[in-house]
């Protein structure tokens, strides 16, 4: 590829990104409105609002792929959700139309069905159950990626990812933990792939208690590697398990599902 585009480049994900997808495009276009630092030999830093539609557009030009992280990634009052992750999906989608329609790769997130229960199993065509407005921002996301591929054959791996750090960092996360190098690899074989499509991706890796069935992505070749299992004895000595009436161990959302309504 020759310029891929990572939105979001200054957050959590995006950091390893920029470091882990370095060898994967000729150029690394690196997109937040938060600092960026400095831009090493292959790359093109790039302060950019995703509500702002002329600076998305100009943003996506002349790229090959994106990796669209950037938004608002936690619960949040209407007002910022609606500019980064409802406009902001807007503009993206309408710059990667005006731009030849690179295939995009969208981050979406469990909290699209953070009000599903623990013990249900869940493949990519179950029914929504957000459990905020983040999570609905996300649902608004995979309608806009679903919409685009149907009206104008625009690709996109929907990818909902579970929790996306280091390591499991709680009883939850046994379940929900997704490795770095697994989302690596789930994005080599996303832009590897002849033909993608629109598929829902659960963005897990091979963890021993799992509540997502990735059996319909088998296509792109993708196998999890990582196992949350690795964490569990640690989680174990260093923290209470949650009760069983905890929401925390009801919801696959946990915490999220207690969010309020924020206000600005
Ligand atoms: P993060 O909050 O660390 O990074 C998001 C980045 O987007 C930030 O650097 C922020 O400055 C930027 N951003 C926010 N509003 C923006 C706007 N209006 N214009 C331009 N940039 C804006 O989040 P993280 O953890 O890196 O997640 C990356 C993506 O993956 C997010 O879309 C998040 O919703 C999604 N995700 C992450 C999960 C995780 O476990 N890390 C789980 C599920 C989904
Ligand atoms: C998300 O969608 C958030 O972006 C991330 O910060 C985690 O909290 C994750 O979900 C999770 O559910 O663990």
């Amino acid at each position: 590829m020759k310029r891929l585009l990572i939105t979001g480049a200054a957050g959590g994900v995006g950091r390893e990104m920029r470091k882990r997808l370095a060898g994967m495009a000729d150029i690394l276009r690196l997109s937040d409105i938060a600092d960026l630092g400095d831009a090493a030999p292959n790359e093109e830093l790039v302060t950019c609002d995703l509500g702002d539609e002329a600076a998305v557009l100009d943003l996506v030009a002349g790229c090959d792929g994106i990796l669209h992280l950037g938004g608002v990634s936690v619960e949040r009052s209407f007002s910022q959700i609606l500019n980064g992750n409802i406009q902001g999906v807007y503009n993206l989608y309408e710059a990667a139309r005006a731009h030849g329609m690179p295939r995009i790769i969208f981050a979406s997130s469990n909290h699209v069905v953070g009000f599903q229960p623990q013990d249900a199993h869940l493949g990519a065509d179950c029914a929504m159950k957000p459990d905020g407005l983040y999570g609905v921002s996300k649902c608004f996301g995979e309608a806009m990626a679903s919409m685009y591929h149907s009206k104008f054959g625009q690709e996109t791996a929907i990818v909902r990812i579970g929790s996306c750090f280091e390591k499991p960092l709680n009883h939850r996360m046994l379940a929900t933990w997704f490795s770095v190098d697994d989302f690596v690899g789930l994005i080599e074989a996303v832009f590897r792939a002849p033909r993608l499509g629109c598929p829902v991706i659960w963005g897990v890796s091979d963890n021993d208690h799992a509540w997502w069935d990735n059996s319909a992505g088998r296509y792109l070749g993708w196998v999890a590697k990582d196992n949350s299992a690795a964490y569990l004895a640690h989680i174990e000595s260093t923290q209470s398990r949650p009760a069983a009436d905890d929401p925390v161990s009801i919801w696959q959302g946990g915490a999220f599902t207690q969010d309020p309504i924020f206000k600005d």
